[in-house]
């Protein structure tokens, strides 16, 4: 590796650069290094805003890190594979649950070429496949899922979900007169975001706490939710609370339905890896002064598990599909394109 030294008085203000090699010498990197830690940071800016939820929903997260990884390539200049490579885990390694994340970086990551221009051009077309993927699957999936609403309909959704979303917007579009029950999503509130999108479009929306679910399921006539990931064996991981609300749907005979694209599909569990529950900081649920109170323990899991039987459909952008049928969706659909690791 060049390596320069330079009189430590050069280099006071630059303060990433190297440390204190001997002497009144300073070791500093070489300039195409220095410029691809300044792009790399760039990355991990990104990945703090996936982590700290700036940017979320499973879908976001996932068209956010194919654009992530697609600038990221565009500036690259040395070492691609490497660079790339890199860039890909700081993304990975931001939530664990949502499989999207791991789909849209694996897909992309699946570039080829001879040299590293063609890599460059590969990576970027298929960044570019995929956010076309997110784009164009919630329209399909709106379109899909309004069949299943019924006319005068009460539908309770659950966190902020973009394909659950599409289905209800475009069912109210579509001429369907319909009404939402939204839960508040605790902790973090994610409901607030779905009656302000809900309100915005003029459906009628009435927002409840979570623990008020049973209490109003009666009146509901279908539960339309997002996934975070479906597993092989049609198991929903999504919000934390979704369970609940899939248990209280089936005591009432309430059809209970998914809105999913074929990326929140887990190739991994196919290989029998169980899905990661993200468990957040606590100080998402209580403040300090319970916090501080001794022999208590608090804890935050993110998301929650429902198991398939309590799923009617999943409405994905390849059609209705019954949670029996998620094996097919991943080999068939998603097949080894991204079945393999990069
Ligand atoms: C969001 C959440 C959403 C799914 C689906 O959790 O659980 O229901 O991600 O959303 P968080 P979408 O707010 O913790 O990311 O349909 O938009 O992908």
């Amino acid at each position: 590796m060049e390596v320069s030294y330079v009189n430590k008085s050069s280099v006071i203000g630059s303060s990433f650069l190297g440390g204190i090699v001997g002497g009144d010498k300073k070791y500093i990197k070489p300039p195409n290094q220095i410029t691809e830690q300044i792009k790399m940071k760039q990355v991990k800016q990104a990945a703090r805003k996936i982590k700290t939820m700036e940017v979320r929903g499973a879908a976001r997260i996932a068209k956010f890190a194919a654009e992530t990884l697609r600038s990221y390539a565009e500036r690259v200049e040395n070492n691609f594979d490497a660079e790339m490579k890199k860039a890909a885990e700081v993304l990975i390694n931001t939530r664990p649950t949502a499989v999207s994340l791991y789909n849209a970086v694996n897909y992309v990551m699946k570039y080829d070429g001879e040299d590293e221009t063609e890599k460059k051009r590969s990576l970027i077309s298929r960044a570019e496949d995929f956010i076309e993927w997110v784009d164009t699957a919630h329209q399909k999936i709106g379109e899909i899922g309004t069949r299943r609403i019924k006319d005068n309909s009460i539908i309770m959704t659950h966190c902020n979900s973009s394909a659950a979303l599409s289905v209800i917007k475009s069912a109210f579009k579509s001429g369907k007169n319909i009404e939402v029950i939204a839960t508040e999503s605790r902790p973090r509130l994610q409901g607030h975001i779905t009656v302000r999108e809900l309100t915005e479009a003029g459906i009628p929306t009435t927002l409840i706490v979570d623990s008020a679910v049973r209490y109003f399921i009666e009146n509901v006539d279908c539960v339309v939710v997002g996934a975070d990931t479906i597993t092989a064996n049609g198991a929903l991981i999504n919000k934390i609370g979704t369970s609940q609300i899939a248990l209280a749907a089936k005591e009432a005979r309430v059809p209970f339905m998914v809105a999913a694209e074929t990326y929140k599909f887990s190739p991994k569990t196919l290989l029998g890896e169980l899905v990661e529950i993200e468990e957040r900081d606590i100080q998402e649920v209580v403040p300090p002064e319970i916090m501080s109170l001794k022999g208590l323990k608090v804890r935050n899991p993110a998301f929650d598990v429902t198991p398939r039987d309590y799923i009617d459909t999943i409405i994905t952008e390849i059609g209705m599909i019954p949670p029996e049928m998620a094996y097919l969706v991943i080999k068939e659909r998603l097949g080894y394109a991204i079945f393999e690791e990069y």
